[in-house]
């Protein structure tokens, strides 16, 4: 495991464990799948059961709703470990923990609650997350609209780039309220009559994961269905910053696995005589990566720390989602250097990881949003309109 600066000695006993059993999980039970799920353009539905047996859906929640009550590093070490193997399968698992049950357990009824977090949880329903509209950056601009009718409350709309949506069983969709001036989230059933999520085709990046469109044609949600917790755009946002904090982690995993990968293509690959680890422009380039791996590592750790005490900003969120993933996708355009021709293949996972990060970088808030929020925290003057 990769850990220069023994950040693993800053976590509790029961994290050490967690990130133990989970990463026995991935290099026996996911690795030797994960190039062809990625070539198959997405992983078989049964592995979000699989996830949900090993605890990895929403492990923060309460027992009472299928959760282990889990510190948020405990999570985060999780993330590493699902992303260490491919950023889809930390996708798959931080949608359905922290964007699907996060908001239900967060905002709904004990209802909703109780009907549908354990399904969740152990992985039996599939849930997604649907904020995003054209221009993704500017959710508050988004047109999906509910009305209230009766006891139920008629939405209409669509949302693009949505993790899981083709095969999932429960969607929350965000949308303005009529007559409140407010975003509201409501828990959508995918059966639901005018509901339609077609896939999204010819995708190079994220491939074991399965994104789509959501299409919402006077959908009736019953009015129980609403997160009434839920008032305004902060609420979605403060699903992000639980996801963004999990990414912060995970894109390190991916992090090792490049840095890996070059140390040892770099030690047997030789070039006028030596290993090509021996020449300084390719040790400048590992030692790169490692110390950007050891800072995000001791970024994510500190930012769980202040999360499992209730003291995180969204603004130190951003920070360390921005510059683990950043660091990550460096460290992977370099170590496709390193590995020169062989880099391209999908012999090794460089360039299959380097292509995911892309969207990492994108998600979540893009790169320069992130920048932009930095920026509003340090000036107090907003950049974004
Ligand atoms: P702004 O005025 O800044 O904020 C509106 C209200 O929300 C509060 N807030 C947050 N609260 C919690 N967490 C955060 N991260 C928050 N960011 C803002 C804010 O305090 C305010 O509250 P109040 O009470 O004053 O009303 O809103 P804005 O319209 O200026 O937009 C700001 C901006 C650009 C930062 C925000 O909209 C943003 O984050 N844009 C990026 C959108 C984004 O990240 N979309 C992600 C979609 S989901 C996804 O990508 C899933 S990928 C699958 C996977 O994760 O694996
Ligand atoms: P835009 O917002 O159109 O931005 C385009 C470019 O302009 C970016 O470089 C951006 O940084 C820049 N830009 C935008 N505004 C500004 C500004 N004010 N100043 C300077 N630069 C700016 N969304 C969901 O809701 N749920 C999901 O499950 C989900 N899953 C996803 C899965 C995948 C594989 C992908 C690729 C995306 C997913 N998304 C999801 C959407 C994702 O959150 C958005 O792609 C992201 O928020 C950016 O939105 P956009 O792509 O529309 O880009």
């Amino acid at each position: 495991m990769l850990d220069f600066l023994s950040v693993r000695a800053l976590l509790t006993s029961d994290e050490r464990a967690v990130w133990d059993v989970t990463r026995d999980f991935v290099t026996n039970e996911v690795l030797p799948h994960v190039g062809g799920w990625w070539d198959e353009d997405g992983a078989p539905r049964d592995l979000l059961r699989t996830f949900g047996r090993q605890g990895l859906l929403g492990p923060t929640l309460p027992e009472a709703y299928g959760g282990s009550e889990s510190t948020q590093n405990a999570y985060g070490a999780a993330m590493y470990e699902l992303e260490r193997a491919d950023s889809g399968l930390r996708s798959l698992a931080s949608v359905q923990g922290s964007l699907v049950m996060g908001p239900i357990y967060r905002f709904g009824s004990e209802d909703l609650r109780r009907r549908f977090l354990p399904g969740l949880a152990s992985g039996e329903l599939v849930g997604c997350f649907g904020l995003t509209e054209e221009g993704g950056s500017d959710p508050g601009a988004m047109r999906t609209r509910a009305v209230r009718d009766g006891d139920a409350y008629v939405l209409n709309g669509s949302k693009v780039w949505i993790t899981n949506a083709p095969h999932a069983d429960v969607a929350v969709v965000w949308a303005h309220v009529a007559g409140e001036g407010k975003v509201g989230g409501f828990v959508v059933e995918t059966d639901t009559a005018g509901f339609r999520a077609p896939k999204i085709d010819g995708k190079l990046s994220l491939r074991t994961s399965v994104t789509g469109e959501i299409v919402l044609e006077d959908v009736r949600v019953p009015a129980s269905h609403r997160l009434e917790g839920a008032r305004g755009l902060g609420a979605p946002l403060s699903c992000l910053t639980d996801a963004r904090f999990g990414i912060a982690w995970g894109a390190l995993g991916a992090l090792e696995t490049v840095f890996e990968t070059a140390r040892e293509f770099a030690s047997g690959r030789v070039t006028f005589g030596s290993p090509i680890a021996s020449r300084q422009l390719v040790q400048e380039k590992l030692a790169r990566m490692l110390a950007d791996h050891a800072k995000g590592l001791l970024l994510a750790w500190r930012i769980g720390v202040l999360k499992e005490a209730g003291q995180h900003t969204h603004a130190q969120v951003s920070l360390a989602k921005r510059d683990n993933v950043r660091a990550a996708l460096n460290a992977a355009r370099s170590a496709r250097e390193v590995l020169g021709a062989s880099g391209i293949t999908t012999a090794y996972p460089v360039m299959r990881h380097l292509l995911n990060l892309e969207t990492v970088d994108t998600y979540e808030g893009t790169h320069d949003i992130h920048t932009l929020v930095l920026g509003r925290e340090i000036t107090g003057i907003s950049a974004f309109g």
